[in-house]
């Protein structure tokens, strides 16, 4: 089987992971540092968010030189550093790959501005006006157009993202080549995959509006595979926003040569008042959640995987998001790390998830680092929302929620460094650190290793089949997994309300439980507010 069908993912967002020089900013030097920690969580993968050289518009989702790294994060020494110490302890590197656009200021865009026939203008997307503005009215996910005018060629080119992330024009073969050898480059210094930014997006038609699911996008990734992937032993995981069940079957279905994985992102849409509308908050309803996950374990098929996440650098935190980060800060945090990583797939931790690191609100956004953020304020309050509700949204669903640095220990800043850092700690740090968890035997930490080592001793956690239980309970997740006879059940109270369940007869023991308890009449199973436990039944 596979080696990424047993692996558990550790996310790292390298600037605010560990600083070690002192300078605010989080990078490589400092993960290397804390790579015996993470070792000791048990993880076997790092993804790696970009550490290239970029101009930081969207931090280092523009991408101004794929072959070199950042000086924030250090050099290419310390890069190759890194791969080979976390070989040392059985962990692999896979890498961001951010391939849908680069930064305006990579040397190809550089060129490609320098007029219609330089040979790096069909690198990027470009369009004669109409009517004298846009081809079309194509939205930024930023905000705005996504087209942006060029003075001096009279042309407008594409940017699904921020102006300084013009669109790769994937429609050009040689671009796509030089994109494939960038891709070896990599994989011929070990790293253990990509994770693929925005994959969907390749196959765009701008002209016909098709931003994802494009036509050609599923021959893009069979060409890509052939001339990179396939040549070695690695992971791929595609981050697809339009994802479906149907076509994550095209992508992970490995007859078919693209890609391991994907992210889809279907239960991350739940708490939104219409499919893609994040600002506009609804609250989660859990037998929804229930249906969409259940959905995704039983019918994506023999031959496709799935990925498992609650969070990551583009997401608030799971335990403010959809647990209780005041009363039941450690329950909730434990409660949705037990339901997930029974689960079947590969299961990612975002850095901070595995200590309970929480939301950090803001009163005024002149708090907020984020483009994303930053732009739909000022689209909003011309829009005439108020200034309120607009921080309210921010609060829940902002993307600096997660970006906050990590909270190593009771130190000043953190212990994330010495210096001041790029984006203001949590002011609960003194309490809520990673010290503190190493110390505390019922901490949140251990909870997490503990799942990832039942994982890796229990064939059933990963291969076993997955049926829910009780469907309509409102807040109550349960399943079951099952095999090679044996059975094991699991089951969390997503409330703040104790539940009472009849889930059978006798007595059984926990395998794991969030409070510690180690039986369980089934006749009578009396749940505290977000108690979570498992149990072998057969
Ligand atoms: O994210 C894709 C993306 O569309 C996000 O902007 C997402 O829609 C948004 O955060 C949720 O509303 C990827 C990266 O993960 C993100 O950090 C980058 O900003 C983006 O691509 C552009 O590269
Ligand atoms: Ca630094």
């Amino acid at each position: 089987m596979s080696w990424w069908k047993n692996s558990v993912v550790y996310q790292i967002y390298p600037k605010s992971f560990q600083d070690s020089n002192g300078d605010g900013i989080g990078d490589i030097p400092g993960i290397i540092s804390r790579l015996d920690y993470l070792e000791k969580l048990g993880i076997d993968v790092i993804w790696l968010s970009p550490v290239y050289k970029s101009p930081m518009d969207d931090n280092g989702y523009d991408i101004s030189d794929y072959r070199a790294i950042h000086p924030d994060f250090g050099t290419m020494e310390d890069m190759d550093q890194l791969i080979a110490e976390a070989d040392k302890r059985g962990i692999k590197i896979v890498m961001d790959l951010v391939v849908n656009h680069t930064s305006d200021e990579h040397e190809w865009f550089q060129e490609a501005l320098k007029g219609r026939d330089n040979p790096y203008r069909d690198y990027y997307v470009w369009r004669d006006p109409v009517n004298g503005g846009p081809p079309n009215d194509l939205e930024s996910t930023f905000s705005g157009s996504a087209w942006e005018y060029d003075e001096a060629s009279g042309q407008y080119y594409l940017h699904l993202f921020s102006k300084k992330q013009p669109d790769l024009n994937w429609e050009n073969p040689k671009m796509r080549q030089d994109i494939y050898d960038m891709i070896n480059f990599w994989l011929d210094k070990g790293i253990g995959g990509f994770r693929m930014d925005v994959i969907d997006n390749i196959g765009k038609v701008p002209d016909e509006k098709i931003v994802v699911n494009g036509p050609k996008l599923h021959d893009y990734l069979q060409e890509m595979n052939r001339e990179t992937f396939s040549k070695y032993d690695v992971m791929t995981v595609g981050e697809t926003w339009g994802a479906t069940l149907e076509n994550a079957k095209l992508y992970s279905d490995p007859d078919r040569h693209e890609l391991s994985m994907i992210f889809q992102f279907e239960h991350i849409g739940l708490d939104e008042q219409e499919n893609g509308a994040k600002w506009d908050l609804k609250d989660i309803d859990f037998v929804e959640l229930k249906e969409v996950l259940s959905k995704w374990q039983t019918d994506i098929g023999d031959k496709a995987w799935n990925s498992l996440f609650w969070n990551n650098h583009d997401s608030p935190r799971i335990v403010s998001r959809w647990g209780n980060d005041k009363e039941y800060r450690v329950e909730s945090a434990k409660a949705f790390a037990i339901l997930l990583h029974f689960m079947k797939g590969t299961p990612y931790i975002y850095q901070g998830e595995e200590i309970g690191m929480t939301n950090t609100p803001i009163s005024d956004i002149s708090e907020a680092n984020d483009i994303e953020t930053i732009n739909m304020y000022h689209e909003r309050i011309e829009k005439g929302y108020s200034k309120e509700e607009i921080i309210e949204s921010i609060n829940v669903k902002g993307r600096d929620n997660g970006r906050r640095p990590v909270q190593w220990s009771s130190e000043k800043h953190a212990g994330f460094t010495t210096g001041n850092p790029w984006q203001a700690v949590n002011s609960n740090y003194t309490e809520i650190n990673v010290e503190e968890a190493l110390k505390d035997k019922d901490s949140i930490f251990y909870t997490y290793q503990q799942l990832v080592r039942l994982r890796k001793e229990n064939p059933i956690v990963v291969k076993g089949s997955y049926t829910l239980l009780l469907p309509d309970h409102e807040s109550v997740f349960a399943y079951e997994r099952e095999y090679e006879g044996e059975k094991w059940t699991v089951v969390v109270n997503l409330s703040e309300e104790k539940e009472t369940l009849e889930l059978g007869e006798g007595t059984v023991s926990s395998i794991i439980s969030n409070y510690s308890r180690e039986e369980y009449d089934l006749k009578h199973v009396e749940l505290e507010p977000y108690e979570a436990f498992a149990y072998k039944s057969k």
